[in-house]
């Protein structure tokens, strides 16, 4: 029965993957962790800095821990803004984590990003092996991060799995810092203020995916047959490839009165401007039998609805 380490678990994913990870395999067999102290509500909580590796082998020792799901990251319009600490929080953090995982023989989660292309990738259809030359500090970190998921499991053995995430729309946490941010940010504010302005262009077309997609397919692709996974860095997925204008146009579908003005950042347009349009998933559909459930429709729906809930 795995023993399951969850880094940055606070963050936007983190906070849906670890009930998901902990309703499958039992509470007690998935140990939280993040940069904040102690949390009195949860005991399998504990404070780590990913950048501290003996922190990190201890607590993975200590705990007897053979799974890591490795979320602690610095995103991207954040990384911009600091790009010295997001060298030593996605890759240090990354090292420690793969470097205890040789020692433990750990399987260990990695995601990675639509970031991780550049502006000379096909922007359309972008497959799943092609170029990888990223403009941003965050984006260089995921092509290193994948390249050192593939050394580990080529060199040493380890069982390292990865995603090239989309955006992630979540209604369960606020996102941490990333370009993406705004699609979440829409339905909140649909929902609180019935009006929101966007830092990035209305046509800015970007991949998104909702997180009960996200986790499932975390989940699956950890749980998959080793002989079946032909990558080690990561795969593409996606659930949908979405403008703001589409998003807010199926939002008004519920809210008629909801307005969205544009006023574009020149710094995340930039970020957003340089990444894929629409990823190719066959080799995670072939791999792992990857089949995302969300569309844009059924995600607005769901999304309003959980919000609303919330809110009431
Ligand atoms: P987030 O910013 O919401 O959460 C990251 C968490 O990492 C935070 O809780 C933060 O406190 C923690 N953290 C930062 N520095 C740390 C350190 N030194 N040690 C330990 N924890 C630290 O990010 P997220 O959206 O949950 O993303 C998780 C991972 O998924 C990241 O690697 C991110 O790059 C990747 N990803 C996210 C998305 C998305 O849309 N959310 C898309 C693609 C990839
Ligand atoms: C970000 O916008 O930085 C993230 C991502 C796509 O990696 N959401």
């Amino acid at each position: 029965m795995r023993r399951i380490l969850v880094t940055g678990a606070l963050g936007q994913i983190g906070a849906e993957l670890t009930p998901a990870l902990r309703k499958r395999y039992g509470a007690a067999r998935v140990i939280a962790s993040d940069l904040a102290e102690a949390r009195p509500s949860d005991d399998h909580y504990e404070r780590l800095d990913c950048t501290q590796a003996e922190a990190v082998a201890d607590l993975m020792s200590r705990r007897d821990i053979d799974v890591v799901y490795h979320l602690a990251a610095l995103l991207s319009a954040v990384a911009e803004d600091r790009p010295q600490d997001a060298w030593s929080v996605n890759m240090s953090g990354l090292y420690n984590v793969l470097e205890a995982a040789r020692r433990f023989g750990c399987q260990v989660f990695f995601p990675s990003s639509i970031a991780a292309f550049g502006p000379s990738t096909p922007r359309r259809g972008t497959p799943q092996i092609t170029i990888q030359r990223p403009t941003t500090i965050y984006g260089v970190t995921k092509v290193a991060g994948e390249l050192l998921c593939d050394y580990y499991a080529t060199r040493f053995g380890v069982d390292a799995r990865g995603l090239r995430l989309p955006g992630l729309v979540s209604s369960a946490a606020p996102p941490g810092g990333g370009t993406t941010d705004y699609a979440v940010e829409m339905f909140r504010a649909a929902i609180r203020r019935k009006r929101y302005s966007c830092f990035l262009a209305a046509e800015t077309r970007l991949d998104m995916m909702y997180m009960p997609d996200a986790t499932r397919a975390i989940m699956a692709l950890m749980e998959a047959e080793p002989e079946r996974l032909r990558f080690r860095n990561a795969y593409n997925v996606s659930g949908m490839s979405v403008t703001p204008r589409e998003i807010a146009a199926e939002i008004r579908k519920h809210a008629p009165s909801f307005a969205v003005e544009y006023r574009v950042d020149p710094k995340r347009q930039a970020i957003a401007d340089s990444w894929p349009q629409s990823l190719e998933c066959g080799a995670a559909r072939a791999d792992w039998d990857f089949s995302p459930r969300f569309d844009l429709a059924a995600m607005t729906r769901d999304m309003l609805a959980r919000l609303g809930a919330a809110t009431d």
